[in-house]
């Protein structure tokens, strides 16, 4: 019943180390590295690495099909008891690759119906999938979600690809914005708990935060993290100066006064396993390839 459903959430929102600052040092994640594709183009975002919107560029990992995550899940899980999540966090957009992220989590689930799994996305393509990503049972989603104007998305998006038809500045942003926050309403409706990712970027949307926090909040969010940005080499953004975290602390207390914040937040790699602070996926990587752009 409701009540008991709800019980069950909370539960694995307390063992989720993203989601729960006092979980972190005790629960495990595992990103399976599913979703090499991309659908947009962000200027912070060099695609030889993984997405970062939720990753520390300058890293690449192996991709695996959805037979192959699983198999690598049960090796992961027989060495690291404390996996509670299973999470897709690109290296590219995990709903740019639905249907491999949808099968990952079928296949998993039905060996481990107690993992909890939990996507990362640009936002683009929740009008399509969000009723499915509910009914697939992921009640943790998290949306990077930059600014509410397309004026300032035009400076941080290069481009968007939408049903086959690509479109650059404001007319990117735009329908980007416009499908992150309708998704973001939909998800937080259904009892997901929706966790947005700001990337802060200094002179371009570091004054907006505040106005993008109080937005989603209205919306349903649950959590922000607003993260620094880290220029990766080859991007558009790569002469810009890491975003210090003297200003990401300041920022983030003051939007505490209308949301919580997320604090422990390690920018992982897509393929990431273990504790936040202690990453083991060189235990596990099969090869090292790099990942297509
Ligand atoms: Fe992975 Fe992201 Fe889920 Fe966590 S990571 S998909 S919510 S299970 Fe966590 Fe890593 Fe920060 Fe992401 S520390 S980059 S916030
Ligand atoms: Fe890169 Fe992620 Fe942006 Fe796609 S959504 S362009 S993978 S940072």
């Amino acid at each position: 019943d409701e009540n008991s459903n709800s019980e069950i959430l909370q539960q694995k929102t307390q063992q989720h180390p993203c989601y729960s600052a006092g979980a972190h040092r005790r629960y495990a994640r595992m990103h399976i590295p599913v979703a090499p594709a991309c659908n947009i183009s962000c200027n912070y975002c060099n695609r030889k690495f993984d997405c970062v919107n939720e990753s520390r560029p300058g890293v690449t990992s192996e991709i695996l099909s959805p037979e192959a995550a699983k198999e690598k899940f049960l090796m992961v899980k027989e060495k690291i008891e404390n996996v509670t999540v299973v999470g897709i966090a690109g290296p590219g957009d995990a709903l740019a690759n639905w249907p491999a992220v949808r099968k990952s989590i079928a296949l998993i689930k039905a060996v481990s119906p107690e993992t909890t799994f939990c996507l990362s996305t640009n936002g683009l393509m929740l009008p399509e999938y969000a009723e499915e990503i509910v009914s697939s049972g992921v009640r943790h989603v998290t949306v990077t979600v930059n600014c509410l104007e397309p004026e300032i998305g035009a400076k941080i998006y290069k481009s968007v690809t939408y049903q086959g038809e690509t479109y650059s500045g404001e007319t990117g942003a735009r329908l980007l914005i416009g499908n992150q926050l309708a998704g973001v309403e939909y998800l937080a409706k259904q009892g997901v708990l929706v966790k947005i990712n700001i990337v802060m970027i200094k002179g371009i949307n570091d004054q907006h935060i505040p106005l993008i926090v109080k937005k989603v909040k209205e919306l349903g969010a649950f959590i922000t993290n607003i993260m620094p940005l880290i220029p990766a080499p080859g991007s558009v953004f790569e002469t810009y100066s890491q975003t210090s975290m003297k200003d990401i602390n300041e920022m983030r207390n003051l939007c505490q006064l209308d949301i919580q914040q997320m604090r422990h937040c390690q920018q992982c790699r897509a393929d990431a396993i273990g504790l936040l602070k202690e990453d083991r996926s060189t235990e596990f990587r099969t090869c090292q390839s790099e990942v297509g752009s």
